[in-house]
């Protein structure tokens, strides 16, 4: 059984870690203590900054010696609350902000070896600055961090061609529930020793180790990028349009923009003007690379209007425009926040299902529940889009979320189960989707999963309450 902090090991870890490691001042424990969307508010009997993975294999020996809880956090950008502690204010924070070293970075092996703490906007300069890049991306670049990355194995806009952060780990290194250092940075192409532990901590949510670091497959660096705003009349067009691109170009990106999103982000995001003149119902944003990049979208682009597939197009003429292209992408998100609480639905389908899925689904929610609206974004080609619902405009959206939204979500899981998919694609199951996971989730694999948590941290003092059933905190007093 957990138990809160006494005031002997505080002072231990206040011992350990020194003033910049460790604080209890409200304050600047505050803006951690919330999750980014504002849905949780937690509560932490201290912040622990470790700056080095000595200190947090001290924290975790110490913690698991006095059965108390840990919550791992990195850039507090979760869109799942899975890096809040509850309000008990009985587990500590452990943020890993301070361990932010890119350790290595071989050109020859294309590797780059980062720890927990870096942001992703710091392993892109440092892949370039070696004529390389890391190819996934995502609209909080600037804060997301390493070890976040990897443990909810982050997706973003550059999935298709690239795969999510599973593809991209070649070996990682972390803090177990004991304490002992994992040591899987060794990136070996063959390794046939069994079950591959340190990749479990992959999408693991911080609930099986504390990743203190990870070593990241780099690609050749691109030598020109195409970037297109196309306007189209639906989904199935846009589906329509990814097929003919495939296999023709080399489509980095592929993202579907319905006129509702990006209303919402010319309204709400300072500097954005919408690319196109007309008025679409539906837009997709193309990133192609590749030195003929520019040539080959224009033509496919031109063809396919000819074809009736796609209504209108422009092309960046420039970087800067390119970078005004994605901006409107990436801050979908920071809009939708801004206007106000929404039911949020990180979800897939089979790639095939998804132009009939968004319409019919969006038909189905906004029939059953009068006057929602649901805003469909994302990720056509990887078959995961962020489906988002709204109550009516002239409501408090605040209560409607709390008095409709779990119904809402629900009905949503449930159309997303009937076709195979995922309540969760890339967001992870953090707090708020845990009822929901073990709501509609296979009890095989969630046995094996509770299995899995119980051997490696059997006093469950890693992450609890977040993506494994049943480890929400008891504490004893
Ligand atoms: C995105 O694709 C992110 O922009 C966030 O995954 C999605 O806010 C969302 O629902
Ligand atoms: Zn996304």
């Amino acid at each position: 059984m957990l138990r809160p902090p006494s005031d002997a090991l505080l002072g231990q870890l206040e011992a350990m870690l020194g003033p910049k490691g460790f604080t209890r001042d409200v304050e600047i424990m505050s803006p951690w203590l919330t999750d980014w969307r504002g849905r949780y508010r937690g509560a932490s009997a201290a912040l622990l900054s470790p700056a080095r993975v000595d200190e947090v294999q001290a924290i975790v020996r110490l913690c698991a010696a006095n059965d108390v809880a840990l919550v791992p956090q990195g850039g507090n950008s979760s869109m799942v609350g899975g890096a809040t502690p509850d309000g008990e204010g009985t587990s500590l924070l452990v943020s890993l902000r301070r361990l932010d070293r890119v350790r290595s970075v071989s050109a020859d092996d294309k590797l780059l070896v980062a720890e927990a703490g870096a942001t992703l906007s710091t392993v892109h300069d440092a892949a370039v600055a070696a004529g390389l890049r890391f190819p996934l991306s995502l609209g909080a670049k600037g804060s997301a961090t390493v070890g976040g990355l990897v443990s909810t194995n982050a997706g973003g806009t550059q999935v298709l061609r690239h795969g999510t952060m599973r593809s991209l780990v070649a070996g990682l290194e972390a803090v177990m529930p004991s304490g002992d250092r994992l040591d899987g940075l060794a990136a070996l192409k063959k390794d046939n020793r069994g079950y591959d532990v340190a990749r479990l901590l992959i999408g693991a949510e911080g609930t099986l180790g504390i990743v203190t670091a990870a070593a990241l497959r780099l690609v050749p660096a691109v030598g020109a990028r195409a970037v297109a705003w196309v306007g189209l009349e639906n989904p199935h067009a846009a589906m329509a349009l990814l097929r003919r691109l495939e296999g023709e170009a080399a489509v980095e990106s592929f993202e579907l923009i319905p006129a509702t999103a990006l209303a919402l982000v010319l309204t709400h995001i300072p500097g954005t003007r919408a690319p196109l003149g007309g008025e679409h119902d539906w837009h997709v944003l193309i990133e192609v690379v590749g030195s003929r990049s520019a040539d080959e979208l224009r033509e496919h682009l031109a063809i396919a209007a000819a074809d009736g597939v796609i209504a209108d197009a422009t092309l960046a003429a420039n970087e800067a425009q390119a970078e005004a292209f994605w901006k409107l992408r990436d801050t979908i998100s920071e809009a939708e926040r801004i206007a106000g609480p929404a039911a949020k639905h990180d979800v897939s389908v089979p790639v095939a299902a998804m132009p009939r899925f968004i319409v019919d689904a969006a038909a189905a929610t906004e029939t059953r529940f009068a006057g929602a609206r649901v805003i469909a974004f994302g990720h056509l080609g990887d078959g995961n889009v962020h489906f988002n619902v709204r109550g009516l405009a002239d409501a408090d959206a605040g209560r409607w979320l709390r008095d409709t939204g779990a119904e809402v979500t629900r009905f949503v899981h449930d159309l997303v189960m009937a076709e195979g998919g995922s309540i969760s694609a890339e967001h992870g199951i953090g707090q708020l989707k845990l009822a929901e996971l073990e709501r509609t989730g296979d009890p095989v694999r969630l046995a094996a999963q509770i299995a899995i948590k119980r051997a490696l941290d059997p006093r469950g003092i890693m992450n609890p309450g977040k993506l494994v059933p049943g480890t929400s905190i008891v504490v004893g007093l």
